[in-house]
């Protein structure tokens, strides 16, 4: 029996998911703005199906961008013709995919507590969900569940509230996975959860945080694309909403938020993985935070995390013009990064959005920060490209583990600057 539920599972596996043989991803190195705009203009032939996994931006990042295998040859006599450099980042996808698949199906048994959970594997939806509810059972007087909304599908929006009493204290909001197929994020979150109630009582900072502050963890803030990344695309970004016109499915939940909704940094075509959406708000998913911040109204900081590309970044994405307390968040930046990588080295950009990564509008810490929100930042985890989206199981620890100090820094710098 447990043979054929296996067989059935890899059966599953081949069969009914998107299948990524051949598909290459490449980076991309334009020389100047005029070359950066013939790759952009790539974007827009929808017959090519190109992925963008970091955007085109000039001079800072180079352009990383999944071809599929119909596709490869013409993109690349292309950028030849173009005399645009390039290299292949990853040479064919479906391995690693693959890879990936198998350590899941390793995992034995679904775990009875949080004790025994493989934090070092990724895990299905379901499995995150049994977890959030195993770690309120066994905390009780910590960890409460708040379902803030139903995602698009009906998928509940589960949101972890850490918290030692206290009326409405003022709190800090960790969010991750709003990009579904950003999996280390998830995996990180989990592994967030767990750290918080193993730590308070016993780590003298998280304990004073958590005396008089408040958190909460939303760790799967778009299911639908995070059950679509485990059923059928493991590449899946956006939402999974159907846009009225299109054949195109879903909107890029970081590009419809209210600051400057629709302006440059971000694609008005549903078929892009930055369309942002009829309009802001438009997506569940982004309503129910957008409600839940305003009604909470003592939210002093907001972390939304991402990957890839170890970068620590703080408003503004849609303009060059400094926020009011540039310095001070430059400054704790730095703090952040300079401990996270006291752990194993990992090295991490910092700045606002626009001048360290790209330009995007209608994204979340943008209007965190409007709101009034001054401690609001944007982490993209590991890695800087080697395997983008598909960071190997067993890098999941080690990121969690360096990315909480970050988390500690930003959360012990909240607490001691009231305002
Ligand atoms: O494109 C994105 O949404 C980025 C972050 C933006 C604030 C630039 C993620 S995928 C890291
Ligand atoms: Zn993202």
């Amino acid at each position: 029996m447990k043979g054929l539920l296996i067989l059935s599972a890899v059966l599953l596996a081949v069969f009914a998911k998107e299948d990524f043989s051949g598909h290459q991803v490449l980076r991309i190195s334009p020389a100047d703005e005029a070359q950066v705009k013939k790759v952009k203009d790539l974007e827009d032939l929808d017959h090519l199906q190109l992925d963008f996994w970091r955007d085109p931006s000039f001079p800072s990042s180079p352009i990383d961008v999944r071809v599929p295998f119909p596709s490869v040859q013409s993109v690349k006599a292309f950028l030849e013709l173009n005399d645009i450099k390039y290299s292949i980042m990853i040479d064919d996808l479906q391995p690693l995919l693959q890879s990936e698949q198998q350590q899941m199906l390793a995992i034995q048994s679904k775990a009875r507590s949080t004790d025994t959970f493989s934090y070092d594997t990724y895990h299905t939806l379901e499995e995150i969900y049994d977890f959030m509810d195993m770690l309120v059972a066994e905390n009780p007087n910590l960890v409460s569940k708040i379902e803030i909304g139903k995602s698009y599908e009906g998928r509940p929006l589960n949101v972890l509230k850490f918290s030692t009493g206290g009326n409405n204290r003022p709190a800090i909001w960790i969010d991750t996975g709003i990009h579904s197929r950003e999996w280390v994020t998830q995996a990180s979150g989990v592994w967030f959860a767990k750290k918080i109630t193993e730590d308070y009582g016993h780590d003298e900072k998280l304990t004073a945080i958590l005396d008089s502050m408040d958190i909460f963890l939303e760790i799967v803030t778009n299911p639908d694309g995070f059950a679509y990344t485990h059923s059928t695309n493991r590449l899946w970004r956006k939402t999974r909403s159907i846009t009225a016109g299109s054949k195109c499915i879903g909107v890029d939940p970081n590009r419809n938020w209210d600051a400057a909704f629709g302006a440059p940094g971000a694609s008005s075509n549903p078929c892009a993985e930055t369309y942002h959406g009829k309009f802001a708000n438009s997506e569940v998913e982004v309503k129910s935070i957008v409600d839940f911040v305003k009604s909470h109204g003592n939210i002093k900081a907001f972390i939304s995390i991402h990957s890839y590309s170890q970068l620590l970044l703080y408003p503004y994405g849609y303009t060059t013009a400094r926020v009011a307390h540039q310095q001070e968040l430059d400054e704790l930046a730095k703090a952040a990064v300079t401990n996270l990588a006291s752990l194993y080295g990992t090295q991490y950009k910092y700045g606002s959005i626009i001048t360290t990564i790209y330009q995007a509008s209608g994204n979340t810490i943008d209007w965190t920060y409007n709101e009034g929100i001054r401690y609001s930042y944007t982490f993209e985890l590991r890695d800087t490209g080697r395997y983008g989206f598909l960071l190997p199981a067993k890098q999941i620890i080690p990121t969690a583990q360096e990315t909480w100090l970050a988390l500690m820094t930003i959360m012990d710098y909240t607490l001691k600057h009231p305002y």
